[in-house]
């Protein structure tokens, strides 16, 4: 049964037209507080009363990330800032963050939203919640915390990091449910091996990951070296943080929390709707926030949406996991290429660890990929023959599937850096202006 029925379940009908009048106020309620939004309505020739039915989303201008960084640090706020109660931002690899300004009922629905998430993940108020998602303007760590609080589950706040205390922790305190970014899951199942505690002994039963592309094949990895089960979380800052989206017991795709989020897929390119099933860029206008609501938002995720019954009984629009982002998105020998697919066949190869990087350089005019992937430490240690060989499987592997040649780096274990966070995946060496 999941935590709120009410919405949860909500007959589709209804739930359209719950999403609609919540649209007609978030639209009337921007182009009324926020000079921005008031300008480029005025610019495409749209007035709030224009929103008709929910179709007419697709008339409404898009926001996209430098229109927060051109805003920054307050100038998409809505409400004034005694009204605001919690500031958090990303921390943005380049340029400004972006902020996240939230009200108290911002707040409290960004909570429910993440009850909803670890409730549909099995969590219950006698679990114990090991948070290793960054404390602070990062939205993972408190965006985890007030919910598992709610939940009155016993939340241990340990922020990521710090990898042996969180294992000596989750031993001692026989936490139940891990919450991180899969790849640092990752990093304290290696740990943890290293330590000789095994974790498909201790109590922990859930992990609920989140905040970065993870293929099923890593799910699976994970599942098996901790012995849990693999729930996953997506959100972003843009949008108040984790909450958007969770996974169910079907685990084949991730619910919306449509009551909140109305969610749209367009073509990247050409910005044209795309149907139900086709995969192109995740957009996503907020219905209730009130700080900072966000009109048709473009998240850079590629991913499709399918509307089809679910065992779980939620009638909430699915998503697929994130394929990648359009900013992560490689062009080798003409082919797109994202990280998660040369994911997904590496881990296919029982010889390596799930640790990977890929690296870009330009050779000539054209782009080289560079895949390091780490050996097994006993396959590693069999010599140099061994590892050309493993080398030249994998590179079977990848131009079987996708047809690009790609240059493989059978590297010693431990030489890719392990992830306490969101993992580094791809490095870009190509020049700036040849990208
Ligand atoms: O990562 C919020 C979050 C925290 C989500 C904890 C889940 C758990 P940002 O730092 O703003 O916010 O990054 C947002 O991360 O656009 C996606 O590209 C990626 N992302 C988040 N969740 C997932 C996921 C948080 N489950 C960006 N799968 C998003 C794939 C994800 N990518």
């Amino acid at each position: 049964m999941p935590w709120n029925d009410e919405y949860e379940c909500m007959p589709a009908k209804k739930l359209q037209q719950f999403q609609l009048e919540k649209l007609r106020e978030t639209v009337a309620w921007v182009s009324k507080k926020v000079p921005f939004y008031k300008k480029k309505f005025k610019e495409a020739g749209i007035k709030p009363e224009d929103i008709k039915t929910l179709e007419d989303t697709a008339k409404l201008p898009y926001t996209e990330k430098t229109d927060l960084r051109d805003e920054y640090p307050f100038g998409l706020c809505a409400v004034p800032m005694k009204e605001v109660v919690r500031i958090h931002a990303s921390s943005g690899t380049t340029g400004k963050p972006i902020t996240g300004p939230y009200t108290e009922d911002d707040l409290a629905q960004w909570t429910e939203c993440m009850v909803r998430n670890f409730w549909s993940a099995g969590v219950r108020p006698d679990d114990i919640v090991q948070n290793a998602y960054g404390y602070g303007l990062f939205t993972g760590g408190l965006g985890f915390h007030q919910a598992a609080t709610k939940l009155r589950c016993a939340v241990v706040p340990t922020s990521s990091g710090l990898t042996e205390r969180q294992i000596t922790l989750m031993k001692d305190f026989g936490a139940t449910v891990l919450c991180s970014t899969p790849s640092y899951a990752l990093t304290i199942a290696e740990r943890a091996a290293e330590l000789k505690t095994d974790l498909r002994k201790l109590p922990l039963r859930v992990g609920i990951f989140g905040a970065e592309p993870w293929t099923s094949q890593m799910r699976e990895e994970i599942e098996e070296r901790m012995g849990i089960k693999a729930m996953e979380a997506y959100g972003l800052t843009e949008l108040g943080g984790p909450g958007i989206a969770f996974d169910c017991e079907a685990q084949d795709g991730l619910h919306i929390n449509e009551d909140h989020f109305l969610a749209e897929i367009v073509d990247p390119q050409t910005f044209e709707p795309l149907p139900l099933g086709e995969k192109g860029e995740l957009l996503f206008t907020s219905l209730q926030r009130r700080a900072m609501p966000m009109i048709r938002y473009r998240t850079k995720d590629i991913t499709s949406l399918t509307r089809e019954k679910c065992a779980c009984g939620r009638t909430f629009v699915k998503m697929g996991k994130v394929f990648g982002r359009t900013d992560d998105m490689l062009i080798i020998s003409g082919v797109n290429v994202f990280p998660s697919q040369i994911e997904s066949l590496l881990l296919e190869i029982p010889e390596v660890e799930p640790q990977y990087r890929l690296v870009v350089r330009k050779k000539g005019y054209l782009d080289q990929l560079i895949v390091q992937v780490e050996g097994k430490k006993e396959v590693y240690e069999l010599g140099s023959e061994k590892r050309f060989e493993i080398e030249g499987k994998i590179n079977a592997h990848i131009r079987g599937n996708m047809g690009i040649s790609v240059e493989v780096n059978l590297v010693e274990p431990k030489f890719i850096a392990r992830s306490e966070g969101k993992a580094l995946r791809v490095v870009d060496e190509r020049p700036k202006q040849l990208r």
